[in-house]
Order: structure tokens, then sequence, then C-alpha cells
């Protein structure tokens, strides 16, 4: 008989289709917490995926008694809640390291775009308004500073390739890297006020939750650009909308948001944003490896055959 497992959708075809071709998968929607399962059915529940952006309460993990493992379809697992699955000993794996570039590149882009304020100069050359006149013009990239907050395997890739559009490079990271040539700073204020644009790159939860806020925009300042494709969870939504209403900072890239997939109407309103769907991974080619790493997880697992790429301490 087929392994029983939780699905939490949405989740994407693919990866939903992949899964149903090896386990027994049932439906958990997130996030309504609607079950196509019977209550009495869930304790024999093994195995469970989720996206990166899907959130499971302890509540949910309470009625599957025989949970085994969580595999999420994601670098990020800032949706589980790791100290219950790690006092009732359920393993949490994960895709990381496959979509670094994807990841890097759409950084690099959101820079261009606001930077260069090519959504605006796209709306103006389709409307017809160049011929009344030409479009305002932007600033230089190259010799600009970029602060990177988190200097992970994205936080790296990101530097390379702001490297090579000739900008200077400062991080802010739990420690220093002298073999590095980038400046460091140990702390983000000091970071944002340093940098004209500055890039989050740092995983989700409590840690990082809302660390954007008001002193940090003011810090950053009225020419400053601030660029988030790591999760929503780090900004202050709220405070961000005041500071690119009020001028508090020129323009924001950004490919996560608090409450995805609603985007605040306040923030979708304002001109000086690039807003995208949650994309940094999503190319064919990344997708798929990481259904290929998601399903492999659960498959390993049940069956003992070969690793699971495990969350460090989980479970
Ligand atoms: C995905 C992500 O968008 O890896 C992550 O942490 O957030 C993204 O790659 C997501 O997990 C897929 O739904």
């Amino acid at each position: 008989m087929a392994t029983k497992i939780l699905c939490c959708t949405p989740m994407p075809g693919y990866l939903r289709d992949s899964l149903a071709a090896e386990f027994d998968c049932h439906d958990y929607h997130f996030p309504s917490g609607a079950l196509t399962i019977p209550k009495a059915a869930l304790a024999s529940i093994r195995g469970m995926a989720m996206t990166g952006e899907a959130q499971i309460s302890a509540a949910l993990l309470d009625q599957l008694p025989a949970l085994e493992i969580i595999s999420v379809f994601g670098a990020g697992y800032d949706g589980v809640p790791m100290e219950y699955c790690q006092a009732r000993g359920i393993r949490v794996a994960h895709t990381p390291g496959l979509m670094t570039d994807d990841a890097a590149d759409l950084v690099t882009a959101l820079v261009l775009m606001t930077g260069r304020n090519l959504l605006r100069a796209d709306a103006f050359a389709r409307s017809g308004d160049w011929a009344k006149g030409s479009f305002p013009l932007s600033s230089t990239i190259t010799g600009k500073r970029a602060g990177i907050f988190g200097l992970g395997r994205i936080g790296m890739a990101i530097a390379h390739r702001l490297v090579a559009l000739g900008m200077q490079i400062s991080y802010c990271a739990r420690s220093p890297r002298p073999d590095l040539p980038w400046r460091f700073f140990p702390d983000l204020e000091e970071l944002a006020r340093d940098s004209d644009f500055l890039v989050m790159s740092c995983p989700g939860g409590a840690a990082t939750r809302g660390i954007v806020g008001p002193r940090i925009l003011q810090a950053l300042g009225p020419e400053g650009i601030l660029i988030n494709a790591a999760r929503g969870s780090v900004v202050d939504e709220a405070a961000l909308i005041a500071a690119l209403k009020g001028g508090t900072i020129r323009a924001a890239g950004l490919d996560v948001f608090a409450c995805e997939p609603s985007i605040p109407p306040d923030l979708a309103a304002l001109g000086n944003t690039v807003l995208l769907p949650h994309i940094a991974s999503a190319t064919r080619e990344t997708r798929e490896a990481m259904a290929a790493l998601c399903r492999a997880n659960l498959h390993n697992w049940f069956s003992g055959v070969a690793p699971v790429v495990l969350v460090p301490n989980a479970g």
C-alpha cells in the first residue's frame, strides 16, 4: 500500500502529480485549513509536502500522530514550526542550493529595473507619450553602493553579479568574512545608511520578522532603493508604503510579500515599485529540480535507500 502523505495545496501541478505517482496523496488546503481526508484517517499520514510559502500550524501537526517527515519544496522553511518538530522528532527536509543562480539573476534584474526606472519607461514607450517628449533621466548603476543583508549562497551570487555591474559591495552578516574584499557592517542600520541599494537576502522567520521598518528606511534615505526577494516577512509593509509615498526612500523592487498572494492595494498603486509574484526560483529548470528533490527526500526517507536533505538540527 502506498504511503499516505498530506500535500499542502496550492502547490504546482507538476509537483502534486509527481508525488501522486508514488504516494497516496491527500490535500490540506492552505490557508483555508480544509482537508480532503476524513479526520480519522489523519492518523495514518506519515509524510507531508509543502511549498516554501505555506504556513503549517502546530495545531495541524497535532492531528498527525504518525507524521515522520515534512518535505519543503523550497530552500526556506520558515513556514514550519521548527521547535515543535524538534520536540516531536519530525524530520524537516528542503531543497537548498538549486535556485541560487535564478534568485541572484532576479535580484540583479530588480536592481536594474528600479534603478533605471524600466517599468515606467516601458509604459511610456507603449503609451505614445514618447512623441510628446523624452523620458525622465534615471541614474547610473555603475559605482553605486549595494548593501547585501545576508551573505549565504544566494547573497554571494548576488554580490558577484552586482560586482559585474561595477557596483561597490558591502554586507551585513553574522560574522565578517576576511577572505572577501567587501566592506562588512555588523548592523543593518549602518549598512542601510551606507547603501544606495539595500538588498535583503536573509531567511524569514522570527529572527528577521519586520527588521526593515521605519528606522532602516530612514537610514536608506531619499535616494535609496530597497530590493527584497527573500521573504515578505522581513519588511514592515505599512512602513514601506509610507516611506515610498512620502519620499523617505526612492523605490522598491519586491518579489515577496507579507501575505502572498495578496499585495496591499496601496503598494500595488505606487509607481515607484517593481512588484513580482514570488518568481525568483520560477524557471522550468529550477522548479523541476526542486520538485525532484522534494519527492526524492520523501522517497529516500521512506525507503531508506539514500540520504535525505534535512534541515540541520531538525527532528
Ligand atoms: C519558492 C522559495 O517560491 O525556495 C524558497 O524558499 O521561496 C521559493 O523557491 C517556493 O518554495 C515554491 O513554491
